[in-house]
């Protein structure tokens, strides 16, 4: 049977060859090249005109030979075909899907022909899946270590002083802003930035679908339903129980090796970005686990990145210390600058949002009082001139109302969820303001410097003249234009009027985000939405590609536009459904559904069933993307090139992002479709089954082999937070966790929705869903027994110590290179 069908034979494709343009199919540049070509070959056969004759007759006869109907089955080789391509028919791969992915399983098992992954890995009962949890004392210190410890912190602080990092009165033993004053935020401002009042809230239509309000589904759906979600939270615990023996306390797991990462502070951050997945899958003894080390971690204290520098002690017995003397250099280095540089926007999103989070879902002080303590540290990063962030914030300086260089959209432009869910449950509202004043700054940028309401992925804030960079709603701008929709979902909605065109003092702050989200969209249909008309067989598909501008010479600006599917875009199929539902755009929703479609179909279109990290689609116009191929009858048509076809180039990596499986979501509660949770199984089930390995899941280097190779990379925080949460979400009831009642972070971690007459603040309210009171009273510590430090904080600043003391240094090098 032939690979390719015409197109239209098996879809209910409307598609045609008009789609395709049937001109020239040579630009004019390789025209003139192929007339310089024939008068050379003419000139050849002036100088020999026999040989040269002899071999065009013989040319000929194999050109007729080859183009000749055949009966022969074999097709011929497309590259011995004629690459005229108008006129001929366009052919297309079936469904545009050439390779099976799993689909719903009949029994319960979905890879019954790969039983180690069923019986192995991911069984309930498997050793990975079912690993104790570890004492927090893993490895405690003996006291003189200990007390080396303190001595280099003494040390390190002095070094701050000196630096003019720790500002004296008004900071804790630590370096720790013990409050930060309103004035001290506005440093810098020219002239009255006014803070707003967030209002109450006022109205929010309907968000999830009607069939989606309340649980009808079939009890066969039910029972199809729960067994998809038992395999995601089996999926979860084998990687959590990969971390749990192996990282605990390390931000990341390494799969293979079994080593770890701190790549995020060296807090630990998969213990608190996992914290709300942890709750929603019912797993209470490792959120009673995990708490204890929120409990222990020092925010004033960035562990050194690399824990090769400090490898954990085996059996908790101390290591010679000069078999670390090698690595001492660099931990000296960390410690004159301790406490290093904190990534501000992912401290926010992973950390304080968790943090958030899972206080809303069980009121548990001692969340409250750890996201109190880490927005008061996070605060001075927004003290500079313009109210921005500082991207990478050194803990306990002040920036002193001081200007900013270049920045990126996404890391100043969205943080405002998490500080307003901080003000909300304090009643402190100095952290809002703080994201509220950014805001205010990207409102009144110039109109020179932007797309309308589209702003470039990174600008100067400084030189605000240029229209430059990249426009996208992908990596590095994607959850800015997320979190104004919902800033206005969390203040609980604005009046209904229409937004006005430009900002007024007296506009409450939701209908600014609103004013601010609608102009973005606009000119996203306008700049960057295109439909898809490359891909047979994908009809009705939408790509939200990238605009880029540079400024050649003598000023001349060139722009283009790429046709491409980002992974890290695929999160806006759920944000312009969400947008939809908010603010009457049934035109976004369209745009969700056609955007969702895109992005599933890049994973449906791979042989691995996952979609790379970016693929470039062929621009419509471009002849060069078809190819001529024979069929089994011997005639020639024209087909697509590209694997999947349509696509050019990509980077086929695969590092396991959520935003596809987050639009799949957002799809399936806003439209009450089923299908996007058939979707959804194909894409978990290929996932586990590309990517699962005895430590956990890796990244894969390509999507587009059938053994694509795993590498060692960490496992990224946001795959408990996000993307396994999102497959559990989409099998889970559909009232659970409604989009109603919840906004979900960037991070993925829910916030309660202040409801018109109602308030989200922990006085009045008392939905605690997933803490009851049959279950261990969540009581907050002694403040004296919080934040002194996790086991791997210890161990790293025992190292440090022992280095500072001398006890590894010129004496033991000397000793060593003696034996
Ligand atoms: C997540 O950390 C967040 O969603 C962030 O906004 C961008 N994407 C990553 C996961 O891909």
């Amino acid at each position: 049977m032939s690979a390719y069908h015409r197109l239209g034979e098996s879809s209910t494709s409307s598609d045609s060859d008009d789609d395709f343009p049937s001109s020239s199919p040579y630009p004019p540049s390789r025209l003139s090249a192929r007339s310089a070509r024939a008068h050379h070959a003419l000139r050849l056969l002036r100088q020999y005109p026999v040989p040269l004759t002899c071999l065009a007759v013989l040319s000929l006869l194999a050109l007729y030979q080859s183009l000749r109907p055949t009966s022969s089955s074999s097709p011929a080789d497309p590259k011995r075909v004629r690459e005229d391509f108008a006129g001929l028919p366009l052919l297309a791969f079936p469904n545009g899907t050439r390779y099976h992915h799993p689909s719903p399983p009949t029994s319960p098992d979905p890879w019954p022909s790969r039983p180690e992954l069923a019986q192995l890995l991911l069984a309930v009962d498997s050793p990975s899946s079912s690993a104790s949890n570890p004492p927090v004392e893993a490895f405690d210190l003996p006291g003189e270590y200990e007390a080396a410890a303190d001595t280099v912190w003494a040390q390190a602080r002095a070094g701050w002083e000196d630096a003019g990092l720790n500002r004296g009165e008004g900071f804790d033993a630590r370096g720790r802003p013990l409050t930060v004053p309103r004035e001290v935020l506005y440093d810098g401002k020219a002239a009255g930035w006014v803070s707003h009042t967030p209002g109450e809230p006022l109205f929010l239509p309907p968000v999830q679908h009607p069939s989606t309000q309340s649980d009808q589904r079939t009890p066969a759906q039910k029972k199809q339903d729960e067994e998809r979600k038992e395999w995601v939270r089996r999926a979860f615990r084998h990687v959590w129980g990969r971390y749990k023996a192996r990282a605990w306390g390390y931000d990341e797991l390494r799969p293979l090796s079994g080593g770890q990462t701190n790549a995020f502070n060296g807090w630990g951050a998969t213990v608190f970005d996992a914290l709300d997945t942890l709750l929603l899958m019912g797993l209470k003894d490792d959120y009673l686990h995990a708490r204890r080390h929120i409990a222990a971690v020092d925010f004033s204290y960035t562990t050194p990145r690399n824990p090769i520098w400090y490898p954990a002690p085996a059996n908790a017995s101390l290591p010679s210390l000069g078999v670390l003397r090698k690595k001492t250099d660099k931990l000296e280095e960390n410690i004159h600058a301790s406490p290093a540089g904190v990534p501000t926007f992912e401290t926010i999103i992973r950390y304080l949002g968790s943090l958030l989070s899972a206080y809303d879902l069980t009121h548990d002080p001692l969340l409250l009082a750890r996201a109190r303590e880490l927005g008061d540290w996070l605060l001075p990063s927004f003290s500079t001139s313009s109210g921005l962030l500082v991207p990478t914030y050194r803990l306990g300086a002040h920036s002193d109302g001081g200007p900013l260089g270049e920045v990126c959209l996404a890391e100043v432009g969205s943080v405002g969820l998490e500080m307003l869910r901080l003000s909300q449950v304090t009643g402190d509202e100095r952290y809002w303001e703080a994201a509220q004043r950014s805001l205010d700054t990207l409102d009144r940028w110039p109109a020179t410097d932007r797309l309308k309401g589209l702003f470039p992925t990174t600008f100067d804030v400084q030189n605000k003249h240029t229209l430059w960079g990249r426009y996208t709603f992908g990596g590095q701008a994607d959850s800015y234009y997320e979190y104004l929709l919902k800033l206005y979902q969390l203040l609980g909605g604005a009046p209904s009027s229409p937004a006005p065109a430009t900002s007024s003092p007296s506009e409450p702050p939701a209908a600014q985000y609103r004013r601010m989200y609608t102009a973005a969209v606009d000119s996203a249909h306008e700049h960057l939405i295109r439909p898809i008309r490359v891909v047979p067989g994908l009809e009705g598909a939408v790509a939200i590609g990238d605009v880029s501008y540079k400024v050649e010479e003598r000023g001349k600006r060139a722009s283009w536009y790429s046709m491409r599917l980002d992974h890290l875009t695929c999160f806006a199929g759920g944000m312009l459904g969400l947008g939809a539902r908010l603010f009457g755009r049934e035109k976004d929703m369209d745009t969700a559904i056609a955007f969702t479609k895109a992005c599933t179909w890049a994973y449906d279109g791979t042989r691995t069933g996952l979609a790379p990290e970016t693929m470039e689609l062929w621009a419509e116009g471009n002849p060069h993307r078809f190819k001529s191929v024979r069929l089994e009858d011997g005639s020639v048509a024209k087909t697509v090139r590209g694997d999947p076809p349509g696509a050019y180039a990509s980077d086929n990596r695969h590092i396991s992002r959520p935003e596809t499986a987050e639009s799949v979501w957002y799809m399936y509660r806003l439209t009450g479709d089923r299908k996007y949770q058939d979707i959804a199984w194909r894409m978990f089930t290929s996932w586990v089954a590309a990517t699962i390995n005895k430590g956990g899941f890796s990244h894969i280097d390509d999507v587009n082999v059938d053994r694509p190779t795993q590498d060692d990379g960490g496992i990224e925080s946001f795959v408990y937070a996000e993307t396994l949460k999102y497959y559990f979400l989409i099998f889970s009831p559909p009232d659970f966790m409604s989009l109603d009642d919840w906004v979900f972070s960037t991070e993925a971690h829910p916030f309660r929705v202040r409801k018109p007459g109602s308030s989200a603040s922990p006085a009045s309210s008392d939905l605690t869903p997933f803490w009851s009171s049959s279950d261990p009273p969540l009581t907050m510590p002694p403040a004296s027994k919080v934040g002194l430090g996790t086991p791997v904080q210890k161990w790293a600043r025992m190292i440090q110590a022992a280095s500072m003391k001398g006890w590894i240094g010129p004496a033991q090098a000397q000793a060593q290179r003696e034996t």
